[in-house]
């Protein structure tokens, strides 16, 4: 039987995917490919790296914040300053027309990207791409998993959506518990039996909170760090990095 491997953000690091996934072994065929979100920009190949995700038989995202930007730009040709300016967008955008990527390609991309939920929510896991707000129960986010296919600008109900996408308090306080802070002050942990896996925040290496239910794997792949692959159900990983 195939494993589900779930990769970090991996921002157009098509190369360390390729290393990553090498490593571990990866069968296209047999294997199943999650991640949790934040595939585009900062890094140089965005388009191979559609193209190869796209080829996949067997692929698994959740939308994260560079996601929804780059969704926006390939249907509907937004670029935002946010985006553009602040985060690299820009390279993503010379990428598209460094191959010639004609609008419809472009169309075509953006809506597979659009098919990726904000929450994905399994038998035995829960992904997202940040983490899970204050207050949230399962039936929150039931309720975001369960949103048709996101579309641009999705007034209103998006605003709701991008909060797991966005959120930094689960982590927040799944690490301070860790790091013995009083369970008074922190952010109750989700009641679940399924495993939580998020990205987003770059970290030097995955961390693992049993209380929280949690597994953090964005290891700063879009940052000149790390990129890495995770096994979900035994938690063994496989790590890349570009050599200096
Ligand atoms: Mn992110």
């Amino acid at each position: 039987m195939g494993r589900n491997l779930i990769v970090g953000d991996i921002h157009s690091q098509y190369g360390l995917l390729q290393d990553v996934l090498s490593s571990a072994s990866f069968s296209p065929s047999e294997d199943t490919l999650y991640s949790v979100g934040d595939i585009a920009d900062r890094g140089p190949e965005t388009v191979r790296l559609i193209q190869f995700l796209l080829s996949l038989p067997s692929y698994k995202p959740v939308l994260g914040n560079h996601d929804i930007w780059l969704r926006d730009y390939l249907v509907s040709g937004l670029c935002p300053s946010v985006w553009i300016d602040c985060n690299n967008g820009m390279r993503t955008v010379k990428d598209f027309v460094r191959y010639g990527i004609s609008e419809k390609e472009k169309i075509m991309m953006g809506e597979w990207l659009s098919r990726a939920p904000y929450v994905r929510i399994e038998d035995k896991y829960i992904i997202m791409h940040g983490g899970i707000p204050s207050g949230w129960t399962m039936l929150e986010l039931e309720k975001i998993a369960a949103l048709p296919p996101s579309t641009i600008g999705y007034p209103g109900i998006e605003y709701e959506a991008v909060s797991p996408i966005w959120n930094r308090t689960y982590l927040q306080s799944a690490m301070a518990f860790e790091n013995g802070a009083d369970p008074a002050v922190l952010q109750n942990p989700l009641e679940t039996e399924k495993k939580i896996f998020i990205g987003h925040t770059p970290l030097n290496s995955p961390f693992h909170s049993e209380r929280y239910h949690l597994t953090a794997i964005d290891t700063g792949a879009g940052h000149g760090k790390k990129l890495t692959l995770m096994d979900m159900d035994t938690l063994v990983f496989w790590q890349a990095e570009k050599e200096n």
